[in-house]
């Protein structure tokens, strides 16, 4: 049986963590920044340690490539994202990756050579915390995203993508070269913590993911007159916050009558100018809608319009932009086969699982062979400092996950060339 290294994925884990702008209080990687400058250095470092052709696409994503016997044959790639929430936990996005780099660890150490190419990739933006949306590496891997969607996507800062990518040498408008199809890419799977409380409930090890949930993400801007708190009338104020209050408090109260459970956030609001004594001239707001079925989300989102168009009074105009729309997605059903073979074989406990969080195996599974698997999450906590998963829980899922990516890649002993 093939053991993975708990000590080596410790390690990367810890190594990992230290890349953060707020030391103390969690993970704070925003893409491009100087901590995912720092992170990617080790990345590819512990890449180039285990003789991985190491390369960064156009836009950033880092792939690891152990060439196959089968020349020009379609990959297996097996990774996640390294970017994080602000003040966000150790293992989210990291998971991903570590399975990764110590499934080319095994590779290695059990002198195992692929047919099909083996890669490992670690991507960016995912959590879309500096550029919004979100899974956006995986996105522009598909060819969602246009240089223009990169020149126009701003951090809070006003920094654009492209010019944020640049900084560290990379090139939006080259983007068309990080384009990745079902015809180079035979599978892909990733291994993701949890973040909820059900196998750990249950007492389970791994979670075979049927289905993501479908997503979308939308930014409303309410833009008013600004003036003096002391000397404006209450009459004819056109005061931006309280016109998005009348529509912030309606919101939670469009999905809780929903059958289908959906969930709605508003996540991040910011009030300008911000000063307690002027009124606010404008209110930016995001908010965040889930759902397995579509159809949920789409009479959701038309109930927002329909709010919004109600809040219209003298001085305030609203806009709304769509940052991230994605249906609901199957994973493979022959990966999920596969998984289910091999945590028999493992005789570790499994159960099948909707995913209620996003992860770049959404996008992936849009052109390709998708599986995605997680490890229990403790006290079901994630995206905060407090976001952990034992290492012995983690080595289990890499196992599940390495059985896999062996049987995806037909890889067989170098020496006698013979069957795994
Ligand atoms: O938001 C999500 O579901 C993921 O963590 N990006
Ligand atoms: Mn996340
Ligand atoms: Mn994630």
């Amino acid at each position: 049986m093939f053991k993975a290294n708990k000590h080596r994925i410790q390690t990367h884990i810890e190594s990992l963590a230290r890349f953060t702008a707020t030391p103390g209080h969690g993970t704070t990687r925003l893409s491009y920044s100087k901590e995912d400058a720092a992170a990617r250095h080790y990345i590819k470092q512990e890449m180039n340690k285990l003789g991985l052709a190491v390369r960064e696409d156009a836009v950033g994503n880092i792939y690891g490539r152990l060439d196959g016997a089968l020349k020009n044959a379609p990959a297996v790639i097996i990774g996640s994202h390294f970017d994080s929430v602000p003040n966000g936990g150790s293992f989210d996005g990291p998971a991903g990756v570590v399975t990764g780099l110590e499934v080319a660890a095994l590779f290695q150490e059990y002198g195992l050579e692929p047919q099909y190419p083996l890669e490992v990739i670690a991507m960016i933006e995912e959590e879309g915390s500096r550029f919004g949306g979100g899974v956006l590496g995986s996105r522009m891997i598909a060819g969602q995203i246009s240089p223009a969607d990169l020149t126009e996507m701003k951090d809070s800062a006003g920094l654009s993508a492209a010019e944020a990518m640049e900084k560290l040498g990379f090139n939006a408008a080259d983007i068309g070269s990080a384009l990745r199809t079902g015809n180079d890419v035979k599978a892909f799977l990733e291994l993701h913590i949890e973040q909820g409380p059900l196998l750990e409930e249950a007492a389970q090890d791994v979670g075979i993911v049927q289905m993501i949930v479908g997503m979308t993400e939308i930014r409303i801007t309410v833009k008013g007159k600004s003036g003096h708190a002391g000397t404006t009338p209450m009459e004819g104020r056109a005061d931006a916050l309280a016109a998005a209050v009348s529509i912030l408090k309606e919101l939670p109260g469009m999905v809780l009558g929903e059958a289908d459970r959906p969930v709605l956030t508003v996540g991040k609001l910011d009030v300008l100018p911000n000063g307690a004594n002027v009124i606010p001239n404008q209110v930016v707001f995001t908010v965040d809608i889930r759902s397995a079925n579509s159809g949920t989300i789409q009479r959701i989102l038309r109930k927002i319009g329909q709010l919004v168009t109600d809040a219209e009074m003298p001085g305030i105009a609203f806009s709304t932009e769509e940052l991230l729309y994605a249906d609901p997605v199957e994973m493979s059903a022959d990966i999920q086969s596969l998984l289910i073979e091999n945590c028999e074989k493992l005789s570790l406990r499994y159960r099948k699982m909707v995913s209620g969080a996003g992860h770049d195996a959404m996008i992936f599974a849009g052109f390709t062979d998708t599986g995605l698997i997680f490890v229990p999450s403790k006290d079901g906590i994630s995206h905060t400092p407090e976001e952990w998963t034992d290492y012995a829980q983690l080595q289990k899922g890499i196992e599940v996950a390495f059985e896999t990516i062996v049987q995806l890649t037909e890889a067989k002993k170098k020496s006698s060339n013979t069957e795994m």
